[in-house]
């Protein structure tokens, strides 16, 4: 089965999106997502003139061969475009692969090892009392898990919060906005946050709560003690994760559970972390840490070490990456958790999908492939539209991590 064509779509139902689309000279075709928030057009780019004239002719089978070709003959390895090209080219292999050996993709990685798997939803507020009134609405929905974030007083925005499916930004989306930054206001009033949220849901409830990469070593050690006697699920991106001995630190000091790996892109950003045993979940996505075959590896690695899965699942990756992990997560032996942000009608609209989700659980579907697919008609009618996530600075103007 030879690779004919291969087409690079774009489209903007309410957030941008791209997709690979692979077909082969017997008719099957398969999908991936390339989406890297805010960075699309480059990875479109890359695959449009440097990824697609190098892959059509080749047979579509070879799904290991052509992931190296990409990733060791491209000389220039890893980074998040790279790797968002590759897994996308992946994502479409798998799918043709598995629509042709006429299974959902979970059977060809090795079958179920669960029935269903579990999902965290978003819960937030700008005050303890709303943010208190978001979770209880999350639970009575069924969530079993739920990541929570709260505005900080004397902070104007609540900090980490993406403004997704909100349609076009009102300002035309040329320029980041941008927020603003305090950790000392932060620090001592998150705990407040979760004692508060004890008093009202008990414990059969998993908290889970996201410092988006802001904290120090130290302050997120802290932050972790401060945390303890709410038994979070975990602490998410509790420091800046290019540097891997930052989380020994904090791993040093606290008994919260620690998870890290949206921005990482391969098994290379999160080695030492899963080596060692400095983190609790790898939250690395189909996306952007190289498809299907990039997890994986990954996830193959973190089950010899005690680490479990947290795939990242925000609105900005496009529901094929739902699609994919939820495959993975239903096959994968060290499953932990995946994140579910959910998406509106339109964007459904344009990725038709056969993965559902009810009462805190999803699962794939039981379709030859993936499951999910891409309405090119509707998408044209949805052009790109410029947009960036924030930037933030602190409050004397330094700038920091978002
Ligand atoms: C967040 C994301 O889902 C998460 O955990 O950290 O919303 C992240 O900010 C975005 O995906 C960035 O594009
Ligand atoms: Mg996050």
């Amino acid at each position: 089965m030879k690779i004919k064509d291969i087409r690079v779509i774009v489209t903007s139902p309410g957030q941008n999106f791209v997709t690979v689309k692979i077909i082969t000279d017997e008719g099957i075709y398969g999908v991936g997502d390339a989406t890297l928030n805010g960075r699309e057009l480059a990875v479109a780019t890359y695959l449009e003139k440097h990824v697609v004239p190098c892959l059509l002719g080749r047979d579509a089978s070879r799904i290991e061969d052509i992931w190296q070709y990409l990733y060791r003959g491209g000389y220039w390895r890893r980074g998040p475009v790279t790797m968002a090209a590759i897994s996308a080219i992946d994502m479409a292999l798998w799918d043709i692969k598995a629509k042709a050996c006429n299974m959902p993709l979970y059977q060809l990685l090795g079958g179920a090892s669960r029935e269903k798997i579990m999902i965290y939803t978003h819960a937030h507020g700008s005050t303890i009392e709303e943010t208190v009134e978001a979770v209880v609405q999350k639970k009575e929905e069924g969530f079993q898990a739920i990541r929570v974030q709260c505005g900080v007083p004397g902070l104007d925005r609540i900090y980490g919060i993406s403004k997704l499916n909100s349609g076009p930004r009102p300002d035309g989306g040329f320029l980041p906005d941008e927020d603003i930054w305090s950790t000392e206001k932060y620090l001592p009033f998150i705990p407040k946050v979760f004692e508060r949220l004890r008093d009202v849901l008990g414990w059969d409830t998993h908290l889970l709560h996201d410092a988006h990469h802001r904290l120090s070593p130290i302050e997120a050690a802290r932050l972790g003690k401060d945390l303890e006697p709410y038994r979070l699920f975990w602490l998410e991106d509790a420091v800046a994760a290019e540097d891997q001995e930052n989380f020994r630190h904090v791993r040093n000091h606290t008994t919260t559970p620690l998870a890290v790996g949206e921005v990482f892109n391969s098994i290379w950003d999160a080695r030492d972390l899963i080596r060692e045993q400095l983190i609790d979940y790898i939250r690395t996505t189909s996306c952007h840490a190289g498809g299907v075959t990039g997890l994986r590896r990954i996830f193959d690695y973190a089950a010899m070490h005690n680490v479990k899965t947290g795939c990242h699942g925000p609105g900005d990756v496009s529901p094929i990456t739902m699609g994919v992990n939820t495959h993975l997560g239903l096959w994968v032996p060290n499953y932990g958790i995946q994140e579910f942000a959910d998406y509106c009608p339109q964007v459904m609209d344009v990725f038709p999908s056969t993965w559902t989700h009810n009462k805190g659980f999803m699962h794939p579907g039981d379709v030859p492939g993936h499951g999910v697919d891409i309405d090119e008609e509707l998408a044209a009618r949805f052009p790109y539209e410029r947009a960036y996530l924030p930037v933030n600075r602190l409050e004397d103007g330094t700038l920091w991590h978002w």
